[in-house]
């Protein structure tokens, strides 16, 4: 049994703890304390009691390190169970919360009771369960997530590969990718939903400028009490694998449950930027996770379905590839090309000219980060990179492979469930193949690894293709 009553109390502290920052009030702060104390039973009160006792006296517990549990009389615990090995621990140090701040919070704490309690009842008791719409999923706890899916899809997505969804997606990086090996625990937490915890830290780094409207977005989804046992880092990478199964062409991302909430924010400066070298990039990554430089252009797979809003802070939504809606191979071929000019101003740090670049109203031409264009050319990426063009199942299966590396940074995974299962079917793929955007040729390719290039198709059109501002091709969108 792997969730312990330790483990348990420890998860319940954790969230208190993180919860109790200021910069998590905001989030919280309307979830009404009268609902806290009716959902709880009197053994739930004693639970949370000694939780905050522990808190109040600074003995607070962090997350896999081995409590006391003398005393502890809780639901579904056996002697064998309070005495089964402790996990290692692997938690940065945990902020001392001095006696004023606890009790000032106190009233704060009840109204999240609801919430820790929540999480604590739905930890992993039962195997192989069936979920009310029938999915068998491989524990109970994975249920909890199907409304989310449901709700994140109809409200927050609107059915679409559109703006929320890419942006979702970007934060799920954001999130995982701020942990470093060299600077250790203190650094930050990886995907711990660091983010959304302490929403006013790290969305003001100047590398997580334009985040925050994804975790204005999400945050009411985790404020909103119908999914109290979802934590905030489970909360970000399984947005993600819900957002990219909207984009045609994508594929269904793993998804693990479990995550500890973050109880500090991360460190500035581990965000890679588009004006960052190849060095520095391949340094970060490998500092992070040791992530691969394979890794990293499985991971830049992501930049099919995206656009840039402060690149060029002149330009809404300047996308990627002529495809921002289509999980399609068109970006790995279109940053191959020539570049010819700027969709908007010249000079953006981390920008270098694009071979797509015609505006014409809402229709912003194609933006080129400077990082992708390195990314492309060297010699350490460029045949990887190449490798992918027109192979939409390798793109697939390869970003597939590399999301499930980046969405556990930080944690074991050993220590997760796999709820795979209630991740969303994707929207069925184009199948349309690569081509080289009308007005472009073999002519334009800048090929530096030395294995064919495949052959290719062009489209038909005397000028320039404009780039759809709308999914779909429709003339207003609110994305
Ligand atoms: C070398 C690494 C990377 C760099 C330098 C980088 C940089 C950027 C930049 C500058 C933007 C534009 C933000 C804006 O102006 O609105 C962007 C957008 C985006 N990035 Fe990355 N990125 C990297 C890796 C990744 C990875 C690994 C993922 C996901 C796994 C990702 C997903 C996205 C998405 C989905 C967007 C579009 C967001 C939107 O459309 O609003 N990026 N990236
Ligand atoms: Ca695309």
């Amino acid at each position: 049994m792997l969730m312990t009553i330790e483990n348990n109390l420890s998860k319940t502290c954790s969230l208190l703890v993180g919860w109790i920052e200021p910069e998590v009030g905001s989030i919280f702060s309307g979830f009404p304390v009268a609902f806290g104390m009716l959902a709880c039973t009197r053994q739930q009160m004693e639970f949370l009691y000694l939780c905050l006792s522990h808190i109040v006296q600074g003995n607070y517990i962090p997350v896999y390190s081995h409590p006391e549990p003398e005393g502890i009389n809780a639901e579904q615990t056996t002697t064998e169970e309070l005495q089964a090995p402790s996990l290692p621990l692997q938690h940065p140090p945990l902020p001392r919360i001095d006696l004023a701040t606890s009790i000032m919070a106190f009233s704060s704490i009840l109204s999240f009771v609801a919430l820790a309690v929540a999480t604590v009842k739905a930890a992993p008791a039962s195997q192989n369960a069936v979920c009310s719409d029938g999915t068998v999923v491989s524990n109970s706890i994975c249920c909890d997530f199907i409304p989310l899916g449901q709700d994140l899809t109809e409200t927050l997505f609107e059915n679409q590969c559109g703006e929320t969804a890419h942006e979702v997606l970007r934060l799920s990086f954001h999130d995982a990718i701020a942990i470093s090996q060299s600077l250790g625990p203190a650094a930050g937490g990886g995907a711990d939903g660091s983010m959304l915890i302490f929403p006013n830290v790290e969305p003001n780094f100047a590398a997580n400028l334009g985040i925050s409207d994804s975790v204005n977005d999400l945050a009411p989804f985790l404020a909103s009490g119908k999914f109290p046992t979802i934590t905030a880092g489970d909360m970000i990478q399984f947005g993600a694998a819900v957002a990219v199964g909207l984009c045609p062409g994508a594929p269904q991302l793993e998804f693990l449950a479990g995550r500890p909430n973050a109880t500090a924010p991360a460190v500035d400066g581990l965000i890679p930027e588009p004006q960052d070298s190849v060095d520095t990039i391949l340094a970060r990554f490998q500092d992070a996770a040791n992530l691969t430089s394979e890794d990293i252009v499985s991971l830049l797979v992501s930049h099919t379905v995206a656009r840039a809003d402060h690149v060029d802070p002149t330009l809404d939504a300047a996308p990627f590839d002529s495809t921002p809606f289509t999980f399609d191979t068109q970006f790995f071929l279109e940053t191959l090309l020539l570049g010819v000019g700027f969709p908007g101003t010249v000079n953006n740090t981390g920008e270098v000219s694009s071979p797509l670049p015609l505006t014409v109203g809402d229709n912003v031409g194609e933006l080129r980060l400077q990082s992708d264009f390195e990314l492309a050319r060297d010699n350490r990426t460029a045949c990887f990179w190449q490798s992918m063009i027109n192979e939409e199942a390798l793109m697939a299966s390869r970003f597939q492979a590399a999301m499930s590396k980046m969405a556990v940074i930080g944690h074991n995974r050993a220590d997760l469930i796999d709820c795979s299962a209630v991740v969303p079917t994707p929207v069925p793929a184009l199948n349309k193949p690569a081509t080289f955007p009308a007005t472009k040729s073999m002519a334009d390719v800048q090929q530096v690894c030395p294995s064919a290039f495949p052959s290719l198709t062009a489209d038909r059109a005397p000028r320039e293709t404009e780039i759809p501002h709308c999914p779909d091709n429709e003339a207003t969108c609110t994305s």
